[in-house]
């Protein structure tokens, strides 16, 4: 094994994770390297929460030059394109390294975990990131990451994957639990983004007519469908989590709306699937989730 660590999807996740990652002080223990689609020595510009703008020198690869080994890769794409990165990488990587996901929704997680070789972690993160220019990523406000796997298992991985994530300055801690925290973020990112994209607003409009019983609608669909699936709720319910996350990012443009201004696709499938599939397999009716599905960008 090397001691490099790959990031693959140049996004503003994925950037966020170089930026950090790739400081001076912790690249003397860990070497660092950005899976793009052509290679290139440009560094990545970081706008930190704090507003000052740094300069990370983080080598970006092609996937064939990957080295054989590495010591983890994260897999930072968004959900569309998670398998089809990760299937041209595979080609240039040993079969048991290991994975950390970081996709939205989840849609990729179960089947990554049950078809890769290698330990799988997955990630759930607040942490608020957009891209800007070709080399740029603005961090625009500190947040927390869970990681974890879905089986409970590789505990002292997902242990030293926060612990260096930690000590560069993105706070993590490992979790037993990520499945229900990865389905609170989907809970979170299904009230929010569909609707958001759909009418081109900021988070914080959906507290205002007419969107406000738009999303209390979707809470309650929500919830039947977690209580089904035995999923249990946050510690202070459903309506809770969720308006206290449109208050807190009440000024962002949610990722989904930025695919839409930015003409991309959209992860409405890893987000609104999963919820309607439980729906389907539980009897449960789920009209604003439908409604949602139908007229998503
Ligand atoms: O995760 C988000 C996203 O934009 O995808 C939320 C929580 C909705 C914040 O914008």
């Amino acid at each position: 094994m090397t001691d490099t660590t790959l990031i693959l999807g140049p996004g503003a996740l994925g950037r966020l994770l170089a930026a950090y990652l790739g400081q001076p002080y912790l690249e003397q223990q860990n070497r660092i390297a950005l899976v793009d689609r052509k290679a290139s020595s440009r560094p990545i510009n970081l706008v930190t929460p704090e507003g000052e703008t740094l300069s990370r020198l983080v080598p970006r690869i092609a996937a064939d030059q990957a080295p054989r080994q590495p010591m983890v890769v994260h897999l930072t794409t968004k959900a569309y394109a998670a398998e089809q990165a990760l299937a041209v990488l595979a080609e240039h990587i040993d079969p048991a390294t290991p994975l950390v996901l970081w996709q939205n929704g989840f849609r990729v997680q179960e089947p990554l975990t049950q078809r890769w070789q290698g330990p799988v972690l997955c990630a759930t993160t607040t942490e608020g990131a957009y891209t800007q220019g070709a080399d740029g990523v603005v961090h625009a406000g500190h947040g927390h990451t869970f990681i974890g796997h879905l089986g409970g298992g590789y505990s002292d991985l997902a242990k030293r994957v926060a612990g260096t994530l930690g000590t560069s300055g993105l706070a993590a801690a490992p979790c037993g639990d990520i499945r229900h925290r990865l389905w609170h973020k989907l809970a979170v990112n299904a009230a929010i983004n569909p609707l958001v994209a759909r009418y081109r607003i900021r988070n914080g409009q959906l507290r205002d007519r007419p969107f406000r019983p738009m999303v209390a609608a979707l809470i309650d669909e929500i919830d039947s469908i977690m209580r089904a699936e035995s999923i249990p709720p946050p510690e202070h319910g459903w309506e809770a989590m969720i308006w206290k996350v449109v208050d807190t990012t009440s000024n962002n443009r949610a990722s989904m709306l930025q695919d839409v201004l930015a003409g991309r696709p959209t992860e409405r499938d890893a987000i609104l699937g999963p919820l309607r599939e439980a729906a389907e397999r539980h009897g449960i009716a789920a009209p604003r989730l439908d409604a949602l599905w139908d007229n998503s960008p």
